[in-house]
């Protein structure tokens, strides 16, 4: 049987384990990187495994989500990891350089090759034919260390693209369909990857906006082939000589297939509050907006950009919408004030950002009290914009400029001929922003600096014998990494202050639970299905680690979240039935008898109601490393033990 792409890639860079899905994996991994907002942590957590220099073919920081410096923390966190990097052989991407995934996508993304990030947006890359995957920030420590990235062996999920698109409807269109198709847990356990005709006619950042947003789909990884688009892509940014040519067999076989004809699809829009809600723009065409923002790692490519210039040219945004624009990288923002259409951007009346997260991670811009916003960006999650009340619709580069002149949402293509928007075959290659990493003998002089803000991580602990604790916290389906860990331009600033970012934990859904909490010494948190599903922020392992959470009882959890309980040390554990999710309220004192030991060797507990006498049965569907380290009291303390 031959292989797929992702299996492929796999196949090269297997180190344990048996291809087969469902199955532990260990990866080796040729590229990391690390953005601002998790990397203090992955660099707090690489130093303290005492290696030297890193391991990888490459690694780069970057700083790019806590960009509005507010007082200063964030700019500590930036100086930190400037001169940790610089220390331990990683490459440093300046703030305003921009996104890191475009950055990474322009600048060193290789088909062929596997990247882990600490972001759950890595596999923008596999827009270029990169097995790209968004890790806890500990992973990519272990990673950059030389260590062996553990994933579940992926099934293959095909989405065979046949047709063109119409003018004004973009990758962003597609996506969304795909979403619409398969929902936010329709990718777990799979990689999702392209094929078919339609392939060829979508350029290299269009296929990242869509394998970005597989990310939303809950996938491992999302993967187009590497072809000539893709090539011609590399010579643009004079990279030729990266590239490989990568393409499924032809006898390979897949878990599943779908088939999305480009040509039929007209532009959507993801309505609140989940990227999986998709409906057409045209069933939303006349209503009052508030607010566009158009940039994020989803859709700030120059050609988005230069489409939007084309379509705001000449016009005014509509006096009653604020318009926001931030560049995905220094490259696009360059080429756009070269050209002249910033100056088209300008006079229009949009008000342009500097090249980074921005608005994505609620770093500014928030929307008016249960004001409407249309986003170019890839989640529209409760609160996340920095305002409760807010409505966020997901939409395309070419719905959100459309809409930006007429105050309401507007079908792109009821506007006539699109604007001929024509790309430069060359980039403008400039790595002036990225700085090298002191050589092995010049890196024993650097000093890291270290911001007070920048505190201990926890550490986690063994399991109890018997677990003896309160349900101190009951959540419905698909919670988020952000109702967890909420972000915005409060929050972000302490995410290397653990006991400050406690204030915050799981105050979108209920206000009083870090203090409640901490008033109890933790326990249980019992969740739905989908369970940490969005961000890579390992915060919303570390932070309930710090509150005295103990154990997570889930219907299921999300690939990346889970991981990063087994990290930190508090047990993932899953209800055989869903229906006994209602046997259990908050309050309930709750009991395992032999905790511990079913840690250690056991599939299956019982977790025993004391308030109303009622049980459930505990699936413990664990790796005998994941065993040993959650053991161990998690990742870091079951590394020391190895040494
Ligand atoms: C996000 O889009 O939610 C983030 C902010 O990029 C996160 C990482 C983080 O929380 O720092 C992600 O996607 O992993
Ligand atoms: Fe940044 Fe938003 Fe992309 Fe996350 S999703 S990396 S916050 S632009």
């Amino acid at each position: 049987m031959g292989y797929t792409i992702a299996q492929k890639i796999i196949k090269e860079h297997l180190v344990c384990g048996e291809m087969t899905a469902g199955k532990e994996i260990g990866l080796k991994i040729d590229q990391t990187l690390t953005q601002d907002a998790t990397g203090t942590m992955a660099y707090l957590q690489f130093e303290a495994m005492g290696i030297d220099r890193v391991k990888t073919e490459l690694s780069v920081a970057y700083i790019d989500h806590n960009t509005l410096q507010a007082g200063f923390e964030n700019a500590d966190d930036h100086r930190y990891i400037q001169t940790v990097t610089k220390k331990h052989g990683i490459r440093f991407s300046r703030p305003g350089n921009g996104i890191c995934h475009q950055v990474h996508l322009e600048r060193f993304s290789r088909p062929g090759k596997t990247l882990i990030g600490s972001d759950s947006h890595t596999p923008t890359a596999g827009g270029i034919g990169m097995l790209g995957m968004g890790a806890g920030g500990l992973d990519v420590a272990v990673a950059m260390g030389g260590g062996t990235y553990y994933i579940t062996m992926p099934k293959i999920i095909k989405i065979n693209l046949i047709g063109r698109l119409s003018a004004y409807v973009g990758a962003k269109d597609v996506i969304l369909e795909v979403l619409r198709l398969l929902g936010v847990k329709g990718g777990v356990g799979a990689v999702i990857e392209y094929s078919g005709e339609g392939v060829k006619t979508l350029s290299v950042p269009q296929r990242a906006t869509i394998t970005n947003m597989g990310a939303e789909l809950g996938a491992t990884s999302s993967v187009f082939p590497s072809d000539e688009v893709t090539k011609a892509f590399l010579r643009a940014e004079e990279r030729e000589a990266d590239w490989i040519e990568l393409s499924p067999d032809a006898d390979a076989e897949y878990d599943a297939e779908y088939t999305v004809d480009l040509s039929a699809l007209q532009p959507l829009a993801a309505c609140p509050h989940s990227p999986d809600n998709v409906k057409s723009v045209s069933e939303l065409s006349g209503m009052k907006i508030d607010q566009v923002c158009i940039g994020s790692c989803t859709n700030s490519s120059l050609s988005d950009m230069l489409t939007v210039a084309a379509m705001l040219k000449g016009k005014t945004v509509h006096p009653d919408v604020s318009l926001s624009i931030s560049p995905g990288s220094k490259q696009v923002y360059t080429m756009l004030a070269e050209c002249g259409a910033l100056a088209d951007l300008i006079n229009a009346g949009a008000r342009i950002l500097e090249c980074a997260c921005g608005p994505c991670i609620g770093m500014g811009f928030s929307p008016k009290s249960a004001g409407i916003s249309l986003r170019t960006f890839n989640r529209n999650f409760l609160a996340r914009s920095g305002t409760a009340d807010a409505q966020v619709y997901l939409v395309s580069p070419e719905t959100a400029a459309a809409s930006a002149i007429t105050g309401v949402f507007t079908d792109p293509t009821t506007l006539g001929n699109a604007p001929a928007v024509e790309m430069p075959t060359t980039f403008k290659i400039n790595d002036n922003l990225i700085e090298l990493p002191a050589t092995a003998e010049e890196s024993v002089s650097i000093t890291v600096e270290r911001g007070p803000n920048i505190k201990p991580i926890p550490v986690g602990n063994s399991p109890a014998d018997n677990l003896k604790c309160e349900l101190i916290l009951k959540v419905g389906d698909d919670i988020t990494t952000d109702h967890i860990m909420p972000a915005g331009t409060k929050v972000l600033p302490y995410r290397s202050n653990v006991p400050k970012l406690s204030e915050f934990c799981f105050t979108v859904c209920d206000k009083n639970f870090p203090e409640r909490a901490k008033a109890k010494s933790g326990g249980v948190i019992l969740g739905g299905a989908n369970y940490g599903q969005g961000s890579s922020r390992e915060h919303a392992a570390l932070v309930p680690l710090y509150l005295g959470i103990k154990a997570v009882v889930a219907k299921s959890f999300a690939r990346i979240h889970v991981a990063n309980l087994i990290n930190f040390g508090i047990v993932p554990m899953t209800l055989a039935d869903p229906a006994d999710y209602d046997r259990f309220t908050e309050g309930d004192q709750l009991e395992i008898q032999g905790f511990a030991a079913a840690v250690a060797n056991a599939t299956e507990a019982t977790l025993i109601n004391k308030t109303n006498g009622a049980t459930a049965k505990l699936c413990l569907t664990l790796s005998v490393r994941q065993r040993e380290m959650l053991l161990a009291g998690g990742c870091l303390n079951y590394t020391k033990n190895q040494k």
